[in-house]
């Protein structure tokens, strides 16, 4: 630690996506408190600032929903250009918005915080960053992302090999070229699936190393026509509030029953939804895709006769033919993915089938192959949802760790708050909606509520909201139950931290989002029933910086 001098503040905001910019926003000009923000990136975007890998698209029905709602001028005035938006694009729009409310002056970018602790007299947060700077304040609102911690695989060798590595959720700003270069790619879930088909345009030849086959979708991704985004913009407010009404997008889910048609009928039927591309197969075809398993197998048969149907070579299509239930592993929207398994410079390799061994300097090894390579892509996703708060590994009252708290369950209540951090907020925590829902409306409902919590604090004369361990049992049974009414829980995913060897094993998402947010808003308009609020202690506090 430096001696440099510690800087106050009201609020401190960690994170500098979606989340952390309306956090920062809200705070400073909603509460009108002095707030600093701090990330680690060069700059704004938060996973947009890092997933610039080939490819990288919002993987939802995106453009103008994939976005802010708060602000009919800010959906006024942005062009959003495709219905499925590139990962530029979003970063586009969102040093925009840092820009159009004047954020920026008030992050510290290219500046991690290392560690958080609470002092409980004083009713302080205290920050220490990578810069050795040290910074305090009453409230940590923690926006550090979902998907945040890259999950990096540690075959043997793995350090031994030359050639560049580079993982999708880390990937260099500066231009990386697959001209002429032989390429290896492990991990297909959304981010492979995204980038494969981008590689294999110009690299010599591209090996993908697949644990899991994956269902994805056609994103029928295509330029958004100017009139067509007005058309949005004329009914803005209805489409807010069907977004807000129905699980965070505008569209309707459908109410058909399977059982009220045909086997043709419903043939019929996927194969309008398949036409249609985005997520539609899944919400829009019958009820139940997600909690009945006979109609989910039925869907995931349709699928996979799709991807045996488009991929020519059929050992191939074997080894691309998912098994597991359909949708509960994230759904992946894609642009030509399955169509890139016939092109002459891509193989695949199921490590089901022929696990990898380890690497050498130019290779890699199966039980079976070595393989050559100039350049390994590692999509291999994330140690999701709770990474990135554990790699902050704040201390709560009595210098608690949260990676001791979280040592086997991750306990939340509402997924925003932690029984011993007081006065410490997440956005997008374990247990919320999080990547279930549209997570930049989630983000500004999130953020709703920590306004509405400080509120009150203030209005009151407290000096610090916790919650408590009854609230968060109560909570975790909650989302539990939800779980096990779908069929999510049935497969080894990041849903479930299967995917991170080690991690305990829970569902860390809230799958109902509308149900959820109004709940969190009757929970603030009831006076924050399963919370405890501490009169101020701490006579008076230091000064803030900046206000
Ligand atoms: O990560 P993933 P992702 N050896 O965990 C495999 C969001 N996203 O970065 O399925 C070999 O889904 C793993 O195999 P398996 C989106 O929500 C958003 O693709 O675990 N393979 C899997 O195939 C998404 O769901 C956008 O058996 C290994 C892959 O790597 C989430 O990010 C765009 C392995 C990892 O898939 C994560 O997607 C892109 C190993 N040791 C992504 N370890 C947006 O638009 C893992 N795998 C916002």
């Amino acid at each position: 630690m430096s001696d440099a001098p510690t800087s106050h503040y009201d609020a401190i905001v960690i994170g500098a996506g979606f989340g952390g910019l309306y956090a920062l926003l809200r705070l400073r000009d909603g509460l009108g408190m002095s707030v600093r923000g701090f990330d680690g990136a060069g700059g704004v975007g938060g996973t947009w600032w890092h997933n610039r890998y080939p490819g990288a698209r919002v993987d939802a029905p995106s453009a103008p929903f994939y976005g802010y709602t708060f602000s009919k001028e800010l959906v006024e005035e942005w062009d959003w250009t495709e219905t499925q938006s590139s990962s530029s694009d979003v970063l586009r729009y969102l040093e925009h918005v840092a820009d159009r409310f004047d954020l920026r002056k008030d992050f510290e970018f290219d500046t991690r915080v290392t560690g958080a602790r609470w002092d409980d007299d004083e009713q302080r947060w205290t920050v220490e960053t990578g810069r050795g700077t040290r910074a305090t304040a009453r409230f940590v609102v923690c926006a550090t992302g979902a998907l945040f911690v890259a999950n990096k695989p540690d075959y043997p060798g793995i350090d031994d090999f030359t050639g560049p590595i580079h993982h999708t959720g880390r990937w260099p700003h500066e231009p990386v070229s697959f001209e002429g270069k032989r390429v290896a790619v492990i991990g297909t879930g959304s981010s492979g699936v995204q980038a494969i088909p981008e590689i294999a345009k110009s690299a010599a030849h591209v090996t993908v190393f697949q644990r899991t086959a994956q269902y994805a979708l056609p994103a029928r991704n295509r330029p958004l026509a100017l009139e067509e985004l007005q058309a949005y913009r004329d009914d803005w407010d209805d489409l807010r509030e069907s977004m807000v009404r129905r699980g965070g997008w505008p569209f309707p889910t459908t109410r058909q029953v399977a059982s009220d048609h045909t086997p043709a009928e419903r043939r019929a039927r996927y194969e309008e939804l398949w036409a249609q591309g985005g997520i539609h197969l899944s919400i829009n075809s019958y009820v139940g895709v997600l909690t009945d398993e006979e109609l989910n197998r039925e869907v995931g048969d349709f699928v996979r006769d799709k991807i045996r149907e488009i991929v020519r070579d059929p050992e191939t299509a074997r080894k691309l033919t998912p098994e597991y239930l359909f949708g509960t592993k994230r759904l992946i929207l894609d642009n030509g993915y399955f169509e890139t398994y016939n092109r002459d410079n891509v193989t695949l390799v199921d490590l089901r089938e022929h696990p990898i061994t380890s690497f050498t300097a130019t290779t890699v090894r199966t039980e079976r192959s070595e393989h050559p390579i100039d350049m390994l892509v590692l999509a291999t996703g994330f140690d999701a949802v709770s990474g990135s708060m554990l790699q902050l590994d704040p201390q709560g009252v009595d210098g608690v760790r949260l990676s001791d708290k979280w040592a086997t369950r991750f306990y939340t209540n509402l997924g925003m708050s932690i029984a011993g951090f007081p006065n410490l907020f997440m956005i997008h925590g374990p247990q919320s909606p999080g990547v279930l829902y549209t997570m930049p409306l989630g983000g500004e409902r999130h953020v709703a509520w920590i306004e509405a919590a400080i509120r009150h604090l203030e209005e009151h004369g407290f000096g610090a909201i916790d919650t408590t361990e009854e609230a968060e049992a109560a909570w975790d049974n909650e989302v539990n139950a939800l779980a096990n009414r779908t069929l999510y829980p049935r497969t080894n995913s990041w849903y479930t931290g299967a995917n991170i060897p080690g991690k305990p094993r829970q569902f860390l998402a809230h799958t109902m989002g509308s149900r959820y947010f109004d709940r969190i808003d009757a929970i603030a308009a009831e006076g924050f029933p399963g919370f405890v609020f501490t009169p101020q202690r701490a006579a008076e506090h230091p000064t803030p910086a900046t206000r």
